[in-house]
């Protein structure tokens, strides 16, 4: 799925948070264990309404060891395709980071990934909801428990026809990003900032009124910032895929040398994601970051 954010140039600004310790709290995580033919060890088939659908290990198709766990629907009239695993209780008010790798064949309804109750009311304390295509891909719900839940589970389910697979499934207290390991997508080159070069003027940019724009800069205009208090200008949303690596950069100068300058992007809606703060000269410089897209950074524009 793809996450909308905001391109951000901000005069200074707040450092982000850090994360925490982590301790896997999903038994059977990559999916090695179970019987043959069975499901992985632990996962229960849940499947509801007018369909016929399957839960198996599947020892042929998987993202990492030799096995994942696979759902599909053969007939779909109604209901959803669902298998959950049982976890411990979660808490109101902690944060939980919910991930796994899926991948799908013949699927066009989105994958949902949360922390349910098992029985009634089937409360879902965070989940996410994704696109998924026959490239396997991180799946993530970082998110506050929204209230105390004694029997829950990991739950997955989409209602539509097709194979699911999922492996790597994990499922921890606290807020922990994705790592750049795994299998990251391919690079791919092309700018995604709208007007960039500032030669539509202030088309597509917030803060009119504090800046303007003139000839010349690094090349053809630039936006000059007419105030020097902390002023943001803000671009058009871009859509992020998680894990994809980014570099964010910008031509920037200042008469006052050493006038501090914040690139980030900014979830929408949300606070401040990945930036870095340049001290600038009076000529113009290319000053840039690199960083991976998180997928909490998506949640929010969903
Ligand atoms: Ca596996």
């Amino acid at each position: 799925m793809l996450k909308a954010a905001g391109v951000v140039v901000a005069l200074l600004a707040a450092l982000g948070p850090g994360t925490g310790g982590a301790q896997e709290l999903a038994g059977n995580s990559g999916m090695e264990a179970g019987q043959p033919g069975g499901p992985p060890e632990g996962w229960v088939h849940n499947s509801y309404g007018e369909l016929a659908a399957s839960l198996a290990r599947d020892t042929q198709v998987f993202h990492s060891g030799s096995a994942a766990l696979r759902l599909e629907c053969q007939v779909f009239r109604g209901g959803a395709a669902q298998a959950y695993l049982p976890v411990p209780p979660v808490k109101e008010g902690e944060t939980y980071t919910l991930s796994a790798w899926v991948r799908a064949e013949s699927m066009s309804a989105p994958v949902q990934l949360g922390i349910r109750d098992l029985g009634p009311p089937y409360h879902f304390y965070l989940s996410t909801m994704a696109l998924v295509t026959d490239h396997w891909r991180p799946i993530v719900a970082i998110a506050k428990a929204d209230a105390d839940g004694g029997s829950v589970g990991v739950f997955i389910n989409f209602a539509g026809v097709g194979k699911l697979w999922a492996d790597d499934l994990s499922f921890m207290a606290g807020d922990h990003p994705i790592e750049a390991a795994g299998e990251p997508p391919p690079v791919v080159k092309g700018n995604r900032v709208q007007n960039s070069g500032f030669e539509l003027g202030m088309a597509g940019w917030t803060m009119p009124e504090m800046v303007a724009i003139e000839q010349g800069g690094a090349s053809g205009r630039c936006a000059h910032w007419l105030n020097k208090g902390a002023y943001m200008l803000e671009g058009r949303p871009v859509a992020l895929k998680p894990a994809q690596q980014y570099t964010f950069s910008a031509s920037l100068r200042s008469p006052e040398a050493g006038t501090k300058v914040r690139l980030s992007l900014c979830e929408v809606g949300g606070g401040d994601s990945p930036g870095q703060e340049f001290a600038l000269s009076p000529d113009w410089q290319r000053h840039s970051f690199v960083f991976i897209a998180q997928p909490h950074q998506f949640l929010g524009s969903v």
